[in-house]
């Protein structure tokens, strides 16, 4: 049976809202979420709104945060934002947003992907899998091993890619030839890294809380606490963690969020 919550409006801190990044955050990273942590959500919940911001998309939070708790991930929080909220639930109903598509046009991402194929195909690394470009609403995932990569193949190219710099020098080579298409490319994993518009990082989640304080009978959320493991510059939490409207706290690991999140509400 689906655990029951006060009305957002009814929560005894409603003008608050908590948003976790999932991967490192809520999570061993690729990992999924512990029964500690599940429960601490459920009972941070009773007080607060609660949301994930992922880049990942729902898929991956489904198995990271769904799965061990045995219930659609939409169910778990009062707001779910994958891939920085280009996917985006409200009490598991799902909100109007944007795609990466309908944003870049058919030309401009046949050149792109073609370029970004043709780069992957000419690379000289160890191994190479299957899934090399993701296709997801709000951007796309570029991976030179490709996701088809086992858990052990993934370590292995993490240590590779580190060392060669292969994503970083990818990267580079697309900024300079595609710098006229506002895109951003985002670095957050072992083995890919995210395309998006510029904007489209972990902050676009914060437009839905907006068009929600002017809903009739919506919240404003006046307190936007955001914790992330990877708020550093150039880390894909940073422009959330920084930016003016919430307030960031960076955490280590994910016991270290819930040694946090037990602070800050007495729990
Ligand atoms: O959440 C961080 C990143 O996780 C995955 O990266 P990788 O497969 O490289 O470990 C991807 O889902 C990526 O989109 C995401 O930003």
């Amino acid at each position: 049976m689906a655990a029951a919550y006060p009305a957002l409006k009814d929560r005894p801190i409603s003008n608050t809202i908590c948003l976790f990044d999932v991967d490192g955050t809520l999570t061993y990273p690729r990992g999924e979420a512990t029964p500690e942590m599940l429960s601490l959500l459920h009972a941070l919940r009773q007080k607060v709104a609660i949301g994930f911001v992922g880049g990942s998309d729902l898929i991956k939070q489904q198995e990271q945060i769904g799965a061990p708790a045995r219930a659609n991930v939409t169910t778990l929080f009062d707001f779910c934002f994958s891939e920085n909220g280009l996917t985006a639930f409200k009490l598991g109903e799902p909100l109007a947003t944007h795609s990466f598509i309908s944003w870049l046009g058919e030309p401009k991402y046949k050149e792109l992907v073609n370029f970004i194929l043709h780069y992957i195909a000419d690379l000289d690394i160890p191994i190479k899998r299957g899934t090399f470009v993701e296709f997801r609403n709000g951007m796309i995932n570029v991976s030179p091993i490709g996701r088809n990569a086992s858990a052990k193949e993934r370590d292995e190219y993490q240590v590779y890619d580190l060392e060669h710099k292969i994503r970083e020098k990818f990267v580079g080579v697309l900024r300079e030839k595609f710098g006229h298409l506002g895109l951003t490319y985002s670095i957050g994993g072992q083995i890919s890294f995210d395309v998006f518009p510029t904007g489209w990082d972990k902050r676009y989640c914060l437009q839905h809380l907006e068009k929600e304080a002017k809903e009739p009978g919506g919240v404003e959320y006046t307190t936007i606490h955001f914790f992330g493991d990877k708020t550093e510059v150039g880390g894909n939490d940073h422009e959330i963690y920084s930016d003016p409207r919430t307030i960031g706290h960076a955490v280590k690991d994910f016991e270290d969020t819930m040694s946090q999140v037990k602070k800050l509400f007495d729990l």
